[in-house]
């Protein structure tokens, strides 16, 4: 297996994740310091009012990023540090921030990869209907600007939105995210929404002339659970919904059916805005999902939430401690999917990809995590393949550099290549980072 010398290596992270410091300085509140305040969404009650301090602790993490040679590193703005109500006042302290961390990695040579919006709104967005209204995708594109006119100069990589499935589904169709809102098929206009705002930040972005504008869109080849037709429909149905209605727009300027007559429009000017042309692909990969019809499985993001499907563990591969599979042919065969489905798709990056191992430091300090590695590099290998059946991937962020605030998970599964220790806030390298530090210094020099 092979990547080439100039692949670009990174890791991502995220800001309500890592940063803490949510009252500092003039932040505004996010939905997800609201969400976090009701009893019972978190699984071990906790938030991300601390998480790994990255906020004070930055350049610490920078340093980190430099030892492990890692070519990029992607983090996410948090919208409410910069703009406390979410449009208006520019908070400077907050911006500051984010120049401080730009001007560090660039002095260390690590290209800085902005995501505008990682899941956090401003609590002031949320209150007047947050992804629900289109003035919230309005408010986005003005914030982009901001950015653009403060970073562009040194943001080598710009992404608008992460993951616009995952945000919609968790968040406002099932309520296991912020901002806890349950509506099933009533999320659509979301799904819209979230696609405009990629539109009109995409604008705001080409109008300041910044370097490199993609996106971060999730997708998960859709395996299906058996030959019943029942089950084959539920499948193309989901895979309809995760893999085709965010890269649908973007990629060809419309939504596919059945879901494009329900998307509430006039839709037309917008799907100009939302299918701009892109500098590249931003991919986040996990695992694949495995299908069938309403009531034939796990019904958490199915049939429960009156969606037409329903999900099944699948069986007979290693899982990570969060029990997702580990299936690198899966990302090979996604990404070949991709290439079919879109020909004229631009050069890929793997935005995100990585797995939870919570392996702690021994007494000798060495927080082994073997698991992390063959995840790894089982997975640049399915990049390598998918490379080698003519698919352009130029990238691969590791999800992520930090063990941090995982959602609604709260601080029980940890992602990083590094440990923290969240009582001291000490970053412990595990074996994973000297592996990936090694990978990447290989394939960069041979
Ligand atoms: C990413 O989410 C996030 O970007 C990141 O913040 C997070 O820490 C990381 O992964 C690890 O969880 O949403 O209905 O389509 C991706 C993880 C993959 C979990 C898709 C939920 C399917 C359900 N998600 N999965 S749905």
């Amino acid at each position: 297996m092979s990547l080439p010398a100039d692949f670009l290596f990174g890791v991502s992270t995220a800001s309500y994740q890592i940063e803490g410091a949510v009252d500092a300085e003039g932040r505004g509140r996010s939905v997800w310091d609201d969400f976090c305040d009701r009893p019972g969404v978190i699984v071990d009650g906790s938030s991300g009012a601390v998480a790994c301090d990255s906020y004070h602790r930055y350049a610490e993490d920078v340093e980190l990023m430099a030892q492990l040679g890692a070519a990029a590193y992607r983090f996410s703005v948090s919208w409410s540090r910069v703009l406390p109500q979410g449009r208006g006042p520019i908070n400077q302290a907050g911006l500051d921030y984010y120049d401080r961390l730009v001007d560090a990695l660039c002095a260390e040579g690590i290209k800085p990869a902005a995501t505008l919006f990682h899941w956090d709104l401003p609590s002031t967005l949320e209150a007047e209907g947050g992804w629900l209204s289109r003035s919230t995708a309005e408010a986005f594109g003005t914030y982009a600007g901001v950015l653009a006119d403060r970073l562009g100069d040194r943001v080598a990589m710009w992404m608008p939105v992460n993951e616009p499935v995952v945000h919609a589904n968790l968040g406002y169709a099932l309520g296991l995210h912020a901002p806890g809102r349950a509506l099933g098929m009533g999320a659509l206009p979301v799904y819209h929404h979230l696609m405009l705002g990629h539109g009109l930040a995409v604008a705001a972005l080409r109008a300041a002339g910044v370097a490199a504008v993609g996106c971060a869109n999730n997708h998960t080849p859709v395996w299906v659970a058996s030959d019943a037709d029942a089950d084959q429909a539920a499948a193309g149905l989901y895979d309809t919904l995760h893999n085709r209605m965010f890269a649908d727009p973007i990629l060809l300027g419309s939504y596919p059916a059945p879901f494009a007559e329900l998307v509430p429009g006039p839709v037309a000017d917008d799907l100009q805005l939302i299918g701009a042309p892109l500098d590249f692909y931003g991919f986040n990969y996990y695992n694949p999902t495995l299908v069938g019809a309403p009531g034939t499985g796990d019904d958490t993001y199915g049939a429960a939430g009156g969606l037409p499907f329903s999900m099944h563990q699948i069986e007979g591969y290693p899982v990570t401690d969060f029990g997702w599979p580990v299936v690198p042919a899966g990302l090979t065969e996604v990404l070949v999917q991709m290439k079919e489905r879109y020909p004229d798709i631009p050069p890929i990056h793997i935005t995100e990809n990585g797995c939870a191992y919570g392996a702690a430091p021994d007494a000798d300090g060495v927080a082994a995590d073997p698991g992390r590695i063959d995840y790894l590099s089982s997975h640049l290998g399915a990049v390598a393949d998918a490379r080698a059946q003519g698919v352009d991937v130029a990238g691969y962020f590791c999800w992520s550099l930090l063990d941090n605030f995982e959602w609604a998970e709260g601080y029980t599964k940890r992602f990083g290549l590094v440990h923290i220790d969240f009582d001291t806030l000490a970053r412990t390298p595990r074996t994973s980072f000297d592996w990936y530090a090694d990978f990447i210094r290989r394939t960069r020099t041979d």
